[in-house]
């Protein structure tokens, strides 16, 4: 089987509907044909600040819903970043192989550097995409499903991969990006324009896996939507009925056609209300499997230890070749 790698920021208390259609429905269905592994990037996260304690629960928590959401610990690795220290190391070698002009160029780190400002913009945050070449490099990767704005990382990578390979000998696979639908993506139901965030401004746009059903019930009944009263796909000019209907047929994976079909001469009041027994129907399940998990923190450490110790034995032969390869005297 070809090796599979992505991965996502412990960076809030639960995952958003964004994450579970765009990433993990996804991932459910490609941990059957490939050979993958499900990070858990801490490391990552560390480019924002953090409360130690909060960091360590958003961890559990992250790994809590992945496997909550249908992510199997014996069929894929599933695992902590930081527990294999692999990353961090070749991270290390990778960045002496990154050109500054180049990783200057990345327009998540431009866009995310002039939001924060020069002083909170840390040496970390510009190295991010080098860390994200480790972990995909360390596995010997064929494809990294990501959304759109992981590309340019990609191309980072690939070439990061290549230079090396050209430099010391075949040593990485070279890999590939599999792009995430448009389709699959969602945006804030306050702010149908923007993409749905963990790290949104405000709550109310943005349906978050752990919440109370009934809760994100109240959000999709009070979604943005227009004055026109038609059910009916229309991204440019209908934004937010457009994104109500895309979760819609991404959870029970009907067609847009047929969604608008039945809905045809109704109002948009029975529309959010079909998509709210949807959401609560496919979140009730995810989140009573995640609050279970989180019951029971020493079994769910257990799994994750497990899982990384067949992460490691993968990362430290990649990372053993690029040492001897690069000519650091070995500890014997
Ligand atoms: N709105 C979205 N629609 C579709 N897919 C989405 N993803 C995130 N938001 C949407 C996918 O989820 C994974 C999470 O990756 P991440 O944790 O590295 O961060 P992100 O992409 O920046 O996601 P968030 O939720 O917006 O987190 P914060 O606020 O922490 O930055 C990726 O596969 C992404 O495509």
């Amino acid at each position: 089987k070809a090796r599979l790698y992505s991965g996502m920021q412990p960076s809030a208390d639960s995952l958003q509907i964004g994450n579970y259609i765009g990433a993990l429905m996804q991932w459910r269905d490609l941990q059957e044909s490939y050979d993958a592994y499900f990070s858990v990037v801490d490391l990552h996260a560390l480019t924002q600040p953090n409360d130690p304690s909060e960091l360590r629960e958003k961890t559990r928590r992250t790994a809590a819903q992945y496997i909550a959401a249908g992510i199997e610990p014996a069929k894929s690795t599933l695992y902590v970043q930081s527990h294999v220290p692999a990353h961090a190391e070749l991270a290390w070698i990778l960045g002496t192989l990154t050109g500054f002009g180049e990783a200057g160029r990345m327009t998540q780190f431009k866009d995310k550097s002039s939001r924060y400002g020069q002083d909170a913009t840390s040496v970390g945050l510009f190295t991010y995409p080098v860390l994200m070449a480790a972990d995909i490099l360390l596995y010997q990767t064929a494809v990294v499903p990501v959304g759109d704005d992981q590309k340019q990382h990609i191309e980072l990578t690939r070439d990061i991969a290549e230079r090396f390979n050209a430099r010391y000998g075949e040593t990485f696979r070279v890999p590939m990006p599999m792009i995430q639908q448009e389709s699959a993506r969602i945006y804030d139901l306050q702010n149908p324009v923007a993409k749905m965030s963990k790290s949104a401004e405000t709550d109310a746009g943005v349906l978050w896996l752990l919440d109370e059903p009934s809760k994100s019930a109240k959000k999709v009944m009070r979604a943005v939507t227009d004055s026109e009263g038609s059910v009916r796909y229309d991204r440019e000019n209908k934004p937010g009925v457009s994104n109500l209907l895309v979760i819609y047929a991404a959870l029970t994976g009907r067609q847009i056609p047929s969604i608008e079909d039945e809905y045809a001469g109704r109002g948009y009041g029975d529309f959010k209300k079909g998509l709210a027994d949807v959401v609560v129907s496919e979140f009730e399940p995810v989140r009573n499997r995640a609050l279970e998990l989180l019951d029971d923190p020493a079994e769910l450490d257990r799994v994750l230890a497990a899982n990384a110790g067949r992460a490691e034995t993968v990362a430290m032969e990649t990372l053993g070749t690029v040492y001897d390869r690069m000519g650091l005297l070995r500890r014997r």
